[in-house]
């Protein structure tokens, strides 16, 4: 009777315990187990780095639960290890414990506990911000935008930033999410010595999920520059002014234990001006495409003009593989590549394009 009640207390809990072994259910890339799937599992990744313990004796690649034996190593925020091995393999790591979290984004199983993004208040908490500095003086259709990420400032600087995740919210009217690129790859005094790992996830065609973490388990304090976004303006004719605005919210900052610090998002307007002189070309022609997404063995590509060359990088922004088309739409038969998440980058005589690819 006792044993019966024990079961069904630890089966509340998400814990089984059979045969005289207790056993939880890991959901691939649900590392924090919190029931849904989405960037926050990425700063789990961070916490867990590097960490190992038992690899579970069946991996499936689905979306399934898959029973495992709990680790040794249960996080200052509460969460058993074993949830951010998403590949079974008995380690956390980036390259196999991370895609998961690209391939099942958005899902869920059971009852979901939502993650937690304290609200920050300006001039008093820490802010993250678009440096607006940095925008161009006019804006026009076509037009790259390479904003700055600023996380602190003197006023406000952070204490104890292990990772980050935010979301950004952007007027798909005027901005391909697909062409966004959030470069936090870059040397600065919250990544001194090149350990991160950060990616991006379009949840829709207007908001652009972040998330940076550090792998080794120090945290750094200080203010200014972590990152590059970078953004075009949709290139379309525009014959009237336009304005919209980018919106950083839900900011999740987390130390080396998960404890969260709040953070005050922002708003950056954009003013996009009027083509001067219409070029007469049809809306859109310009444009890069690029497809199907994902791929396995072949990428189609199109561009306005001859594409000179065609680099592909790693989610981690090591060169992947090189083509040189010299043609303005072609077939690249890929080289066989690990599964992940990729970025790649066509130039043209006038022009480059950068967008994200997943391999599969
Ligand atoms: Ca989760
Ligand atoms: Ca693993």
């Amino acid at each position: 009777m006792k044993r019966n009640v024990l079961l069904i207390l630890l089966t509340a809990v998400g814990v089984n315990y059979l045969c005289g072994q207790v056993t939880i259910e890991v959901w691939p890339g649900d590392a924090n187990n919190n029931g849904q799937v989405n960037h926050i599992d990425l700063l789990q990744i961070g916490l867990a780095y590097n960490n190992f313990g038992p690899a579970r004796d069946q991996v499936y690649s689905g979306w399934q639960a898959q029973t495992a034996t709990p680790w040794p190593l249960v996080l200052g925020n509460g969460v058993n290890c074993a949830y951010a091995d998403a590949n079974g393999d008995g380690l956390v790591n980036y390259f196999y414990d991370a895609f998961p979290i690209y391939v099942h984004y958005g899902l869920r199983h059971g009852s979901e506990t939502p993650d937690v993004f304290p609200q920050g208040m300006s001039g008093v908490d820490p802010p993250l911000f678009l440096d607006e500095s940095a925008m161009p003086v006019q804006v026009h259709s076509g037009t790259q935008l390479n904003l700055p990420l600023v996380l602190g400032d003197a006023d406000q600087p952070v204490e104890n930033l292990y990772g980050l995740a935010f979301s950004l919210h952007l007027d798909p009217q005027f901005i391909d999410i697909n062409q966004v690129n959030v470069n936090l790859g870059q040397t600065s005094w919250a990544n001194p010595d090149n350990d991160r790992i950060y990616s991006s996830y379009s949840a829709s065609d207007s908001r652009l999920d972040v998330a940076w973490v550090r792998t080794d388990h120090n945290e750094y304090s200080g203010y200014g520059p972590i990152g590059t976004v970078s953004i075009i303006i949709i290139d379309d004719v525009v014959s009237i002014e336009h304005e919209f605005h980018i919106h950083i919210d839900s900011i999740q900052l987390i130390d080396r234990f998960g404890n969260m610090t709040a953070v005050a998002g922002d708003s950056l307007l954009v003013t996009i001006l009027p083509d001067a002189i219409s070029s007469g070309g049809e809306p859109g022609l310009t444009r890069f495409r690029v497809w199907p997404n994902p791929a396995s063995d072949a990428l189609h590509l199109r561009a306005g003009s001859t594409i000179e060359e065609v680099i592909l990088y790693d989610a981690m922004g090591k060169m992947a593989a090189y083509f040189v088309p010299e043609k303005s739409q072609t077939t690249w038969p890929l080289p066989g590549l690990p599964p992940g998440l990729y970025w790649i980058e066509a130039r043209t005589r006038d022009r480059v394009y950068k967008e994200k690819i997943v391999i599969k």
